[in-house]
This record gives C-alpha cells, sequence and structure tokens, in this order.
C-alpha cells in the first residue's frame, strides 16, 4: 500500500465514524479511456477525441464517498495529459506536463486523491489536443443530489474546427487571423458596439459550436416531466469562445458556479466563459412543451444547445444562427453572485498585482507580476488581476477554489470559483488559502492566450 492509499483511507475511516457511518469500502479504480471516435458534424464526418468512461459514456460521474481511484489510459499514438479541471488533486496528480509528466501512446496511469467539494467540474488536455474535443464532464454528486425530487441532465459546448489546432494557431500568430486589421480602441470596447470590437471578442471563426458533440441541426432532445425541476449541469468546454445561456421560458435558478454553491439567482441569461461552470434549476411547466436551452455566442448570431421536451411536445427546428448577438460578456452577473460558505474573514498575509497583457497584432500575451506569487501552505494570498489588454481573459488557477473578493477595486463578498473573467481594462481580485506543496499553474483558459504565454505559477512551498 502506498502512503497515500493509506493516508485516504485513514480520513475516509475517521470521517465515517464521525458521522457514525460504517467505513465505505474501497472501490476498485475506474477506467477512463482516451482515444478518438467520429462524429458527424454539419454533415461532415470529423475525426476527433474522446474520453470514455468505464459505462462508456464520456467522462466520470462520482458518489459521496468515492475517491478519485482512476486508470487513465492513452490508446492515442500520440502524448496527451489530461487535467482534472476545479479538483484539488496532490500536485504530481494535477494533468499538467510539468509536475506529472505527459502520458506516453499505450501509458496507463493511476490516479488516487481524495474528492472533498461535490460539484460540476471537467477534464481536459491540458495541449492544444483541448481543441479537438479532448474533454468531458466529471460530475461529483452530494448526498443532497442524489436525494433531490429532480432530473440531471449535463451540457457541455464547445468549438468546433475542420482545421487542425496546429493550424489556427500559426494564422493567429502570423497576424493571417485577423488579416493585419487594425483592433477596437478604447472607446470601442466601452460602447461594446462596431464591428471593430467584435473583432477582439472571438479570435478564430469556427466551423460549428456544439452542445454535447451536437449542433442545432441535430439537438439533443431530453425526455423531462411535467412540473418536474431540472439541474442543467452546463460547462463551457470551448478553447476560445465565451457564450450566454439563454433558458427561454423557463423559470431559472442560478444554483452554482464553478461547482461551488451561491445564493440562488433568479435570471433568464447567464454569462459563462471558458472553463467555467454553472449549476442551473429550470422548473418544467405543468402544461410541459418543448424548451430549448441554448448557449449564444459573444458577439455574434451563432447558437448552439439542447431541448428539453415533456412526451408528446412538438419540438420546432432552431437554427444555429440567431436573430441577434450573442450578449458581450462582463462583470454585471459576477458583481451579484454571494458564496453560501465563503472564505473565513481574514487580511491577506500578501498580496500581488497581475497585469494581463498582450495584443492580437503580435500575438504574445502575457501575465506581469505573476512570476513574484510565492507563498506558502495554508497563507491567505491576494491577486489582483489587472486587465491592460483588448481581449478578456478567463483566469484559471489549478488546485484551489479562489473567492471573488473586489471588481475595480471595489469589495464584495463574491462566488467561490476556479475561473473568472478580466474583462479589457478591468480589476478583478481574488483571494484564497494557499492549498498543497507545488507550483500551481495559473493561466488564461483561451487555448490560444495560454500558449502564446499567458501561462503562470503560484508556488506554494
Ligand atoms: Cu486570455
Amino acid at each position: 500500500m502506498k502512503r497515500r492509499d493509506f493516508l485516504a483511507g485513514a480520513v475516509a475511516l475517521a470521517g465515517g465514524a464521525a458521522l457514525g457511518l460504517p467505513a465505505p469500502a474501497r472501490a476498485a479504480a475506474r477506467a477512463l479511456t482516451i482515444s478518438t471516435r467520429t462524429l458527424e458534424v454539419s454533415g461532415r464526418p470529423a475525426t476527433v477525441y474522446g474520453l470514455t468512461g468505464p459505462d462508456g459514456r464520456p467522462g466520470l460521474t462520482f458518489t459521496p464517498g468515492d475517491a478519485f481511484r482512476v486508470d487513465l489510459a492513452n490508446r492515442l499514438e500520440e502524448d496527451t495529459i489530461v487535467h482534472w479541471h476545479g479538483l484539488t488533486p496532490p500536485i504530481d496528480q494535477d494533468g499538467v506536463a510539468h509536475t506529472g509528466g505527459m502520458l506516453k501512446p499505450g501509458e496507463t496511469r493511476a490516479y488516487d486523491f481524495l474528492l472533498d467539494r461535490p460539484g460540476t467540474y471537467w477534464m481536459h488536455a491540458h495541449t492544444l489536443q483541448e481543441q479537438n474535443l479532448l474533454a468531458a464532464p466529471l460530475i461529483i454528486h452530494s448526498k443532497q443530489d442524489l436525494a433531490a425530487d429532480r432530473q440531471e441532465v449535463v451540457m457541455l459546448l464547445h468549438d468546433f474546427s475542420f482545421t487542425p489546432a496546429e493550424e489556427l494557431l500559426g494564422r493567429l500568430t502570423s497576424g493571417q487571423g485577423h488579416g493585419g486589421m487594425t483592433h477596437g480602441s478604447m472607446d470601442d470596447a466601452s460602447g461594446m458596439s462596431g464591428s471593430m470590437m467584435t473583432m477582439d471578442l472571438n479570435d478564430i471563426e469556427y466551423d460549428a459550436y456544439l452542445a454535447n458533440d451536437r449542433t442545432l441541426d441535430d439537438p439533443e432532445i431530453i425526455t423531462v416531466e411535467r412540473a418536474g425541476r431540472v439541474l442543467l449541469r452546463i460547462i463551457n468546454g470551448a478553447t476560445s469562445t465565451g457564450f450566454t445561456i439563454d433558458t427561454g421560458a423557463l423559470t431559472t435558478q442560478a444554483v452554482a458556479i464553478d461547482g461551488q454553491p451561491i445564493t440562488p439567482i433568479e435570471g433568464k441569461l447567464f454569462p459563462l466563459t471558458m472553463g467555467q461552470r454553472i449549476d442551473l434549476h429550470v422548473d418544467i411547466p405543468k402544461d410541459g412543451g418543448a424548451f430549448p436551452i441554448i448557449a449564444r455566442r459573444e458577439g455574434t448570431p451563432h447558437r448552439t444547445g439542447l431541448v428539453l421536451a415533456t412526451k408528446g411536445a412538438a419540438i420546432r427546428k432552431i437554427a444555429s444562427m440567431g436573430e441577434t448577438a450573442g450578449p458581450v460578456l462582463d462583470l454585471a452577473f459576477e458583481a451579484k453572485l454571494q458564496a453560501t460558505a465563503p472564505l473565513a474573514a481574514r487580511p491577506a498575509a500578501k498580496r500581488f498585482m497581475v497585469h494581463l497583457t498582450g495584443d492580437m497584432a503580435s500575438y504574445q500575451w502575457g501575465m506581469a507580476g505573476a512570476e513574484d506569487i510565492t507563498t506558502t501552505s495554508g497563507e491567505r494570498i491576494e491577486i489582483a488581476m489587472m486587465n491592460m489588454s483588448m481581449m478578456a481573459h478567463p483566469m484559471h488557477l489549478h488546485g484551489h477554489h479562489f473567492q471573488v473578493t473586489a471588481i475595480d477595486g471595489a469589495p464584495l463578498s463574491g462566488a467561490l470559483r476556479d475561473t473568472v473573467l478580466v474583462p479589457p481594462m478591468k480589476t478583478v481580485t481574488i483571494a484564497f488559502d494557499a492549498g498543497t506543496q507545488g507550483d500551481w499553474a495559473f493561466h488564461c483558459h483561451h487555448l490560444y492566450h495560454m500558449v502564446q504565454g499567458m501561462m503562470a505559477h503560484v508556488k506554494v512551498g
């Protein structure tokens, strides 16, 4: 028995004893397989990656008391590595090349650590392979989830191109992505209008936008009950596309963000940047019907989604192109979020400022000041991220849940998250208690910004 196994068992036993429950039996490791598969996108076959669990479905689902005991097998003919987005493993199991090394063709690697927080998470390649759908849901159920009288629906969003990711990146770095056009001025940005601003919203024009691998030409249709409640777990797995979730006619409450519970907020439109998750309660009317759950692409009329429908409901076709452009993602929703279990109040031991830099012309991106972030386990840290560029950046920290504590210097007791959007010329401050030892990746979750320099580490000693 490895020391890690022993410790995991001991903690599980102690937890069970405290609740007067028997210690859970050690479950066998689950097989998770990375392979390729063929998908039809807009009538054309596409070879994409797949991440398949032991039940043959994408990803993994855990129940209360489970440990993350997974045997990850690489059935590709190339190296890869998979990151468990939102989990807090020991650093060597985080799924990034700099700590655990790449997974070789034919290699199987064992993962084994405790799962401490239920919620909606996901897994994805920490390489350009993420573009070609090397991503899947990772759901951890709570006891309340299992007891709740509601149906669960997972929706994984993606942006899809028939062009290989290396070529998409090559176009961006050689200036072909935008044909050397000038970019929007700051006035354009604050006015959120004009075609120039659109150029800065989206780096790549994709061939399709997918929800659970499908476009609106042939969407997934999920049978729901009249007067029933549905928990939608929505994951933005796109590499460089922000969406706004539109639940149409349904009464909707947001109940969790990045897997962490919030004070519920009613609404119809919910922004979701790359890497983020949102859990929504939707109530199906007693008269039934068909209810599209739409993800609207930021800045253009493109959209994707799925349909919730009661038995016998007429399902009308929805075009992949809407009437109006999706909203520009801002911090209005973020400012309203409140964690139900915020960080304990205490002053930060260290404060850091990171300037997010870069531009479309050079396609070089950076995190100036992030090289100074060093801390020790348990220390309260605050990081202010100031975006000096004309693109929004979804900033993700591995191995931690941070709290959003200020927007443009105005304090708030915001959501606990692992990914937060920093729009152009905005400053977002986050706080967290430094976790276990290691150099934790801290980066932009726009895949092409990340590989072009927007990658740093929070060094926990
Ligand atoms: Cu970015």
